[in-house]
């Protein structure tokens, strides 16, 4: 058994492994990664499914991961409804720890400037709850202010920047959300950031590049850098670097280069995350994706020796695991590291869990550390109102080595949750891919899926 398994890693490493976009159960732009306690949460917006016709979001979303595969769906801890005062569009966001809270700060149209409007929800948990901070917007009246970019610098003082299509900048207090001064509009220049600001641009005149939306403000070794997406429409992603939170900037070039991304937009985060550098952004390329049903996708690079960005393409591969998961410890099922066909619901009650699931669905986790004495059982809990169906533990493929098939059957209702614990029919140790494999009548949702571990 161990030689089939040894031969099944081994198609299995052969195989191309796609990983992007990373979130395949709904539509995650805008991507705003922030690493805390060793964990990287990821801040998205929500397109709703489409097709649509224009950025159709009701939401934020959160998602996190220790090991940059395996990604845990906390759902939506943040919508319009949070803010009394919005009223549309829940366009990009990006969220920030100070002093045991966490501000997550979004755009969206005010009720009563009628134009875009900066919100700040605050939660003492990453996964949230938030709520509205402040109960009325930071910064509004412009259609012009979307798209905040938050850093706290050395000497805590905290900057937030936005804009299309012009950069704005305010000084948060050390509260994070109020702030002293005016709203600075940084000056833009072909030195700076690749072109005038749209208003001092001539006609006719080919600059070397534009800046459009979407900023990304962060310090790394001494330098600032503010990234964000250039062009006009089609996006790439651009950057400018300083040796002041405030300017001047430099502009240094294009990051990302146009590709065929099946969206029009583009939008990135950065992160360092357990000794590599990663690099967020968007495209339209999930099964049914497009301009305005974007989803999260991320590389890693290295920095050139001078702090200097190299050039980033869009893969389908996406990165590699820099972390295992262990097996033994109850696991979430929306903890995936990709997935075809399934959804994910919350509720109070229950929390996220994996719903929608039809026969031949399936879910992929990745790096699951078996260690050396193989376990002897698995257990998954689940709700099925209908006729249930069957889990296929596969190792390292779709069809690799069955390890298991659990049982599922009508337990009472989609919420009445049961466990069932099966024998393991295959010894598995070290580190592995397992799919859970869905299986049952065509035609019809089989269960959900809550949570499952293995047991020695
Ligand atoms: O997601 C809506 C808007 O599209 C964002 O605010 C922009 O950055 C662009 O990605």
């Amino acid at each position: 058994m161990k030689n089939i398994l040894a031969v099944m890693v081994l198609i299995a490493a052969i195989q191309v492994k796609a990983q992007n976009p990373i979130i395949q159960t709904w539509c995650t732009p805008d991507p705003a990664p922030m690493v805390h306690n060793g964990t990287v949460y990821l801040y998205t917006g929500h397109d709703e499914d489409g097709p649509n016709s224009f950025f159709n979001m009701l939401e934020w979303r959160c998602y996190s991961s220790t090991d940059m595969v395996n990604w845990t769906d906390y759902g939506s801890p943040l919508a319009l409804e949070t803010f009394k005062w919005a009223k549309d569009r829940a366009w990009a966001s990006q969220c920030i720890a100070r002093n045991g809270k966490f501000y997550w700060y979004v755009c969206c149209v005010d009720k009563g400037t009628n134009a875009m409007a900066i919100g700040v929800a605050v939660s003492k948990n990453p996964t949230g709850p938030f709520v509205d901070a402040i109960g009325k917007p930071l910064v509004t009246g412009d259609w012009a202010y979307i798209d905040p970019t938050v850093f706290i610098d050395d000497d805590e003082q905290a900057y937030l920047f936005f804009g299309n299509p012009t950069v704005f900048c305010v000084n948060l207090n050390k509260d994070m959300i109020s702030y002293t001064g005016d709203v600075q509009e940084i000056e833009m220049t072909e030195e700076s950031f690749g072109s005038p600001s749209m208003k001092k641009r001539e006609k006719g005149v080919k600059y070397k590049d534009v800046y459009v939306e979407g900023p990304w403000f962060y310090k790394r070794n001494n330098k600032y850098y503010l990234l964000y997406a250039a062009g006009g429409i089609p996006e790439h992603i651009s950057y400018s670097m300083s040796d002041h939170p405030t300017g001047p900037w430099k502009y240094m070039g294009v990051i990302m280069p146009l590709q065929d991304t099946h969206s029009f937009t583009n939008h990135c985060g950065v992160i360092d995350f357990k000794g590599k550098s990663y690099f967020f952004y968007h495209t339209g390329m999930l099964p049914g994706g497009g301009g305005f049903n974007r989803s999260s996708a991320i590389e890693e690079f290295t920095y050139n020796a001078d702090g200097t960005f190299p050039t980033i393409k869009m893969t389908t591969e996406g990165v590699k695991p820099v972390g295992t998961l262990n097996p033994y410890r109850r696991t979430e099922a929306e903890t995936m590291a990709f997935s075809k066909g399934v959804k994910t619901e919350q509720n109070d009650k229950t929390g996220v869990y994996v719903s929608d699931i039809n026969e031949g669905d399936y879910i992929k986790v990745q790096a699951v550390d078996f260690g050396t004495i193989s376990p002897k059982t698995v257990k998954a809990t689940v709700a099925s109102a209908l006729r249930g169906g069957q889990i296929e533990l596969h190792a390292d493929a779709i069809d690799g080595p069955l390890l298991a098939t659990i049982n599922v059957p009508h337990t009472g209702g989609w919420e009445v949750w049961k466990t069932f614990q099966t024998k393991l029919l295959t010894d598995i140790t070290g580190t592995h891919d397992i799919y859970f494999v869905f299986k049952g009548w065509k035609g019809i949702k089989l269960f959900n899926f809550d949570y499952w571990s293995f047991h020695k």
